[in-house]
């Protein structure tokens, strides 16, 4: 037992309430379950972890159901054998994910079924049980019937094999150490139930830049290892995939060319496919970051994305795997005199015109926003720009740009946004999140997945309350249409118990951080404002002049990108009206997006009444201000919470604080001296 932090919101703390304990008592007796497999036992294993540790006793496991009131736990494959009153019907338009909940009575008895339409249901519904109990709600008349909405819902790891984690704020990989696969697999167990109990059923487990020893994971030199891996995910209802090198053929397989019509290349991959079912036989697929950032990719050869991912894609067909494509390709050479090149637009540009061209085992993989994980962005303009292609939608849970997990920056209402976009692909509703989940164009395979923020310090992300975007993050690729505040409240009982202020303050602080964060960070859509390489800490020229095209053009007169059609780089003309009209009219752009789309003068008038200039100093200082709120919140609870969770808490608000500080008094100092115009408020610019 690592404690609270490290069992996150899996904590099955003992119910100290009487009535609770004595309701769930009467259900949480007996435990019935007819089938035996693997995921049926970690079902199995989760309620009997849960009970005996949350009401102190163990539950009787039956095999065959008696005259008691119990809990039934199996598919509806089996359990229609027995008597249960469950209506059938109910589960012919579920997805295979899907389950039922439900209390019926038998005779003179109680029953508590918790039927999946496959067994990976029945798991996410002992977890949903469990759930139930943990948040303190009531067993009698449970009718319920959950469905996720998204077939893949996916975590990418950006760990290599030598133990670092590219852009991970938690520590070390648990998934890898000294060039190999750990053999430590109980933290990795661990984390499986962690991921399952939210709805995640596939992870990539290994860095999209893949380096030389990473490139051999797909060989049998580590396959053996890769397998003890997916046989742990497998137990929990999540399919393992691996990043590939797109140079493999060359780097590992001794070929000339990875060029992807050369005959020899297919056959290659066909048969590293081969080799890697004999070892995984569920194997997921492969996830390709290719002509991206210096990574090999099928550019070389003149080939284009279809030809490149089509090959794999054809090779791993056979066996039901997958490609997924990552549509993160951008030129990252560029001159910063040269305005014509705008990065917002290069995914648009590089797939629109390659629509249907894939295979139907592809799915593309598209980053929010169009040019990184900003702390706020339009959203990408080719979700839903592509009738006839698979997409996804990628979010980064781990805080590269939003704090590194030393600044609590709670991103789900960020998400949510993103999710609830209409982008008017196909009329008014045309969502993102019916876009990615398939219902909009009826998509074959796509989802939504996600960069993990977790590594192994004992609270698994750093900062204890980033758990919460971890767990957030798994609930809305369950159902993208739960509210933040639904499932804030969830994390917190989970997380911290249910005294009132505690419940109260916690998820206040959650709710208020992202908006907190981009105030003493980046005013109206600016982003990049920070330090190169690490991107910690604020340096407004940090990428200002370098290649990356990632530029805010502040000088003296203004500040902003012009992505209009009339004047500046074309990029609004790539949504969908009336999105595009709305962004391309400096009247009609929101506040918070004008410097991602317009130049203007540090004068202009926002729709709030302040001109841009006064709009940076106020968020700045309120910003601070608000970072302190956060602090006040978290002492108002002193007592109330662990002294370990607490005290780390704690430590990292106080340096959010500072550099909260270091952040507004550098943006509003560069402000200040390049436009001349000083504070309505005379307070202390440097
Ligand atoms: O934002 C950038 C990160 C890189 C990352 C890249 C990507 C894995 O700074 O570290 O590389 O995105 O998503 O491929």
């Amino acid at each position: 037992n690592h404690g609270n932090e490290y069992a996150c919101w899996l904590q099955y703390n003992k119910i100290k309430e009487s009535a609770w304990m004595e309701e769930y008592k009467t259900w949480c007796s007996n435990l019935v379950v007819v089938e035996n497999s693997e995921v049926i036992n970690s079902a199995k294993a989760e309620l009997l972890r849960g009970i005996s540790s949350m009401l102190g006793f163990n539950p009787s496991v039956l095999m065959e159901p008696q005259q008691k009131t119990l809990i039934m736990l199996g598919t509806i494959g089996k359990t229609d054998l027995l008597d249960n009153r469950i209506n059938k019907q109910e589960f012919e338009h579920l997805n295979p994910d899907g389950y039922v909940i439900k209390t019926v009575t038998v005779g003179e008895h109680n029953r508590l079924l918790l039927i999946g339409k496959t067994e990976k249901g029945a798991l996410y519904a002992a977890f949903h049980l469990l759930r139930l109990m943990q948040t303190r709600k009531h067993l009698h008349n449970l009718d319920i019937i959950q469905n996720p909405k998204n077939p893949l819902r996916m975590i990418n790891q950006w760990d290599n094999m030598d133990g670092s984690i590219e852009r991970g704020y938690a520590g070390k990989s648990i998934f890898y150490e000294n060039n190999k696969i750990t053999t430590r697999l109980d933290r990795i167990k661990d984390y499986a139930r962690l991921l399952s109990s939210v709805g995640i059923n596939a992870i990539a487990i290994n860095n999209v830049n893949v380096h030389q020893v990473e490139t051999k994971l797909t060989t049998s030199e580590f396959l053996p290892d890769v397998a003890k891996i997916a046989d742990i995910f497998r137990a929990y209802g999540i399919r393992t995939f691996l990043s590939i090198n797109y140079a493999s053929p060359i780097q590992i397989g001794n070929l000339p060319t990875a060029d992807p019509l050369e005959p020899k290349v297919r056959e290659w991959w066909r048969e590293r496919v081969e080799e890697i079912y004999r070892y995984i036989p569920d194997f997921g697929g492969f996830l390709v970051k290719a002509d991206s950032e210096h990574r090999p990719g099928p550019f070389t050869y003149n080939r284009n994305h279809a030809d490149g991912a089509n090959v794999i894609a054809e090779a791993l067909n056979p066996f039901g795997g997958l490609v997924i494509w990552r549509c993160f390709v951008y030129n990252c050479l560029q001159d910063w005199r040269d305005r014509s090149t705008d990065r917002a637009k290069a995914a648009y540009d590089h797939f629109k015109p390659l629509d249907g061209k894939f295979l139907d085992n592809v799915i593309l993989q598209i980053k929010n926003g169009p040019m990184d994980f900003q702390v706020r962005e339009p959203v990408s303009p080719l979700f839903g720009a592509m009738e006839n292609t698979n997409q996804m939608l990628e979010f980064q849970i781990t805080q590269e740009y939003t704090g590194q997990q030393r600044h609590l920056c709670y991103l789900v209402p960020q998400w949510k946004e993103v999710l609830d976009f209409d982008t008017f692909a196909k009329g008014e509703e045309s969502t993102v999140k019916r876009i990615v989940d398939g219902s909009l164009f009826q998509y074959s395979n796509c989802g939504i997945t996600a960069v993990s923020n977790i590594g192994n310090d004992t609270n698994w992300t750093g900062h204890t309350l980033a758990q919460a975007n971890l767990y957030g993050y798994g609930r809305l690729t369950w159902d993208p249409d739960l509210s933040s505040e639904e499932i804030t409240d969830e994390w917190v009982r989970q997380t911290f118990g249910h005294d009132p202020l505690v419940v109260e303050q916690i998820g206040k602080m959650l709710m208020d951080s992202w908006r907190i964060y981009e105030n003493y960070t980046s005013p109206l859509g600016i982003g990049w404002m920070v330090n190169p390489g690490h991107h910690y800490g604020p340096n407004v020229d940090g990428y200002e002049y370098s290649v990356w095209g990632t530029y805010h053009y502040a000088d003296c007169h203004g500040i902003g990108v012009n992505r209009t059609v009339k004047d500046g780089t074309g990029y609004t003309g790539q949504y969908f009206p009336p999105n595009a009209q709305i962004y391309e009219s400096l009247e009609s752009c929101p506040d918070e997006l004008l410097l991602f789309f317009h130049h203007v003068p540090y004068t202009h008038r926002l729709k709030s009444g302040k001109t841009v200039i006064q709009h940076i100093y106020d968020t700045h200082f309120d910003g601070v201000e608000q970072a302190e709120g956060l602090k006040q919140r978290w002492t108002s609870l002193k007592g109330k919470i662990d002294d370990a969770r607490y005290d780390s808490v704690l430590k990292r608000l106080n340096e959010q604080i500072e550099h909260a500080r270091e952040w507004r008094d550098v943006i509003n100092t560069y402000f200040y001296r390049k436009s001349g115009i000083p504070d309505e408020q005379n307070r202390t610019i440097y």
